[in-house]
């Protein structure tokens, strides 16, 4: 077999097949292809023999295709899947060859892999690609870490499949190692809150409004041309109008309402844990999976019979509130999602370019929306935001809605609608703005109890009051 090929993608399930595609539909690229069990490979190539794919029915043959510097995306399943390709192209690849993993790797696991390879002078780059099976194909927003070296190979290839947004390929050099799936999570986490946000704003339009689904529809398609424009925004204005061909009822009425998540949502917030940063919009949106799912305990506080209180008529302006507090609420997101990300950069000793990580999901992601420019706006003017809100787009979006999101929250608190994602960014804002905060009486507590400490807001150092002698204070330290 002639080496010929500059990419090759390991791995043709739903995903590796459809990159695959991607990859050799753009000029100058000639795409090998392996696949663990052979059958796969041969429907692919048979399927689709415009893409004049190399196929490899053994590892040896797949690598044997590469022309060097050799360049293999594997697109298998994360974890043990991921491993195992990796030992095997370790075995036959050289110096200066590059790994990539296209898969959905947890980035601590993507750190580790790359202090274990990067002895051995291959490169390894785990890469975020998000877009789904259709992204894939037409063009995902793509996250790569690893060296800035192995990019120079690997970004045009990666430039030419990505998405394109306003006339820029949807594909940054994140930063290094992990940094590539660590952005990835976080561009998840938003999703969890984007949606959640969105459902809620459903919710509230049906179940206080009490506007019916076709409707509500019609709402969401015209909010899709103002500031919410979004991808999400467009699809659920079609999931509202979608009809039920079996009942001839609405879909969104015949579908359980308990909601799945794969498990990067939950990452998401597991690292802000551990980082400290509060991204209370994506924890209320897994949480709020997770209640959906709860059926026995939903059943269990339904039979007590304690009925909603009985709606108070809407407001006048209600949907235009919902459309502010979900404009509002969904700046929050991002601003707490964009403070994970420069947490984590500091950690882990990324350089991230925020901008250009809202640039890059502007097209080809779940979350692409019209926002995402502003955002990257925002941090071309200012990169060392402190937040999000400080920027004076956002700050104005936040003055001008405010009180339109005070009403929704207070209406759909009276109602019983639950708000959980409107009312933890809401909380968050007012946490921010407030001049004290009730963490002082937290100082004084676990003082106290503990002997904890605390510092004085007049005089510098760390004090501590006797509390179970005279109460007098001393300084520590
Ligand atoms: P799957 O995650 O379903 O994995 C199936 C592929 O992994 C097949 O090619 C299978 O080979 C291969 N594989 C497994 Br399983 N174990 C293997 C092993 N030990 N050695 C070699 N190959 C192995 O595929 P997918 O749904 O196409 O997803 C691929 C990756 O992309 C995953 O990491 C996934 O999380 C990620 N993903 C991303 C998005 C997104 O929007 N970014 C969406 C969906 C998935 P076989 O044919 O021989 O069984």
């Amino acid at each position: 077999m002639s080496a010929v090929a500059n990419i090759g993608v390991v791995g043709l399930a739903v995903m590796g097949s459809n990159l695959a595609r991607n990859l050799a539909s753009r000029e100058g690229n000639k795409v090998a292809v392996y696949n663990r069990t052979y059958a796969r490979t041969e429907d692919l190539v048979r399927e689709h023999p415009e893409a004049g794919f190399i196929p490899a029915r053994t590892i040896d043959e797949f690598v044997a295709s590469l022309a060097k510097p050799r360049t293999a995306i594997i697109m298998v399943q994360a974890g043990k899947g991921t491993d195992a390709v990796i030992d095997q192209l370790l075995e036959r690849f050289e110096p200066g060859d590059i790994i990539v993993d296209g898969g959905n790797a947890n980035f601590h696991d993507t750190i580790a892999r790359e202090a274990r390879i990067a002895p051995t002078g291959i490169h390894f780059v785990g890469t975020g690609i998000s877009g789904g099976e259709e992204g894939a194909l037409n063009g995902p927003s793509i996250m790569p870490g690893g060296s800035a070296e192995s990019y120079e190979t690997l970004g045009p290839i990666l430039a030419s499949i990505a998405a394109v947004a306003e006339g820029e390929a949807c594909v940054t050099h994140v930063g290094t190692d992990g940094a590539g799936h660590f952005v990835k999570m976080i561009h998840n986490g938003i999703e969890y809150a984007d949606m959640e946000l969105i459902g809620e704003a459903y919710d509230l339009l049906r179940h206080v409004r009490g506007l019916e689904p076709s409707v509500i529809a019609d709402v969401f398609a015209e909010w899709n041309s103002g500031p919410l424009q979004s991808y999400l925004i467009e699809i659920t204005a079609e999931v509202l109008r979608h009809i039920d061909a079996k009942t001839g009822k609405p879909f969104i009425d015949i579908v359980v309402d308990e909601a799945g998540s794969k498990g990067t949502g939950v990452w998401t917030v597991q690292n802000a844990l551990d980082l400290g940063v509060p991204v209370g919009g994506v924890a209320e949106a897994v949480f709020a999976r997770a209640v959906s799912g709860k059926r026995a305990q939903r059943d269990a506080v339904r039979s007590l019979g304690l009925a909603r209180p009985a709606a108070p008529a809407a407001p006048g302006t209600f949907v235009d509130d919902v459309a502010k507090a979900l404009y509002a609420s969904k700046v929050i997101a991002y601003a707490q999602g964009f403070d994970a990300i420069i947490a984590g950069a500091e950690k882990y000793g990324w350089n991230i370019d925020k901008g250009a990580v809202a640039k890059i999901w502007r097209g080809g992601c779940i979350i692409r929306a019209q926002f995402l420019n502003v955002l990257a706006d925002a941090y071309a003017a200012n990169p060392n935001l402190a937040t999000l809100l400080e920027a004076p787009y956002f700050a104005q979006a936040i003055a001008d809605g405010q009180e339109a999101w005070r009403r929704v929250v207070v209406t759909a608190t009276q109602a019983g609608v639950p708000i959980p994602g409107f009312s933890a960014a809401l909380s968050y804002f007012d946490s921010l703005s407030a001049e004290r905060l009730p963490a002082a009486l937290v100082q004084g507590q676990r003082d106290f109890f503990g002997a904890h400490t605390y510092r004085r807001v007049d005089t510098p150092g760390t004090f501590h009051t006797l509390w179970s002698g005279d109460r007098s204070e001393v300084e520590i330290g």
